[in-house]
């Protein structure tokens, strides 16, 4: 999978790329990332980018051109899957939608600064909109470090055990269960019995229960049919 990130503030992002399984994932070459900075395709010589909104209000606002200039140019290279504009004011990222981002060849993704991009820049080449959560971050850098995390470890072959992912949480609409290591007692406080049974078929069915009851308690909202993550709509 190649991903490239369109970004006002790259180096912001570079760090988590270099470690762990994002590493990983480039080194086996399962995936590639390409970092862009807005500024090298500004309008003017004193790398202009954005500039105050029509109709007043305070903030500036990413143009479309040096966007347009951007994504043209990685399009004339290649199509792509998805061009992912990270922002706010979006459907929330969730387990499915990493799922299926995990299963393509080439993303692009559009980070946000300041008050947005042009809309026109939305209607015209973005393909999906994720938020990450409920609250406002100073850009969408961060965000963006946030999905290829989520995805890149989906991708198959990055991670060790290709089972692990599958026993995360959400992945199949609970959270997971809890978990234990040695010593089996510490300051009076014992590991469940079960898990120490060596009664396999059991130790599941434990865990399922345990699934289910700390997802009602925790996150009832994933037991709801009608939880179904939302489409860009337009
Ligand atoms: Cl994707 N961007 C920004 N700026 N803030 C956010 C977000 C994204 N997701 C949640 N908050």
């Amino acid at each position: 999978m190649r991903i490239d990130i369109i970004s006002v503030a790259p180096e912001l992002i570079r760090s988590p790329f270099e470690h762990s399984i994002l590493k990983r994932a480039q080194t086996k070459g399962l995936a590639e990332i390409h970092f862009h900075n807005l500024r090298d395709y500004a309008v003017n010589s004193y790398g202009k980018i954005d500039d105050y909104q029509f109709g007043g209000g305070a903030g500036m606002v990413l143009m479309m051109e040096p966007i347009d200039k951007c994504i043209s140019q990685l399009m004339s290279d290649r199509s792509y899957d998805e061009i992912i504009y990270l922002t706010p004011d979006a459907p929330v990222l969730n387990q499915g939608i990493a799922n299926r981002l995990s299963g393509f060849e080439n993303l692009i993704l559009l980070t946000g600064h300041y008050k947005g991009v042009d809309q026109r820049v939305r209607d015209r080449f973005v393909t999906l909109e994720i938020s990450i959560g409920d609250y406002v971050l100073s850009g969408g850098e961060l965000a963006a470090a946030v999905l290829c995390d989520a995805v890149v470890r989906l991708i198959p072959g990055v991670l060790g055990d290709e089972t692990s992912a599958l026993s995360d949480s959400f992945q199949d609409g609970l959270l997971a269960p809890p978990v234990y290591t040695r010593p089996a007692e510490y300051d009076g406080m014992k590991v469940p019995e079960i898990l120490l049974s060596g009664n396999f078929p059991k130790i599941e069915e434990w865990r399922h229960e345990q699934s289910v009851k700390r997802t009602l308690n925790l996150r009832p909202d994933l037991l709801d049919e009608n939880a179904t993550p939302s489409k860009k709509d337009s």
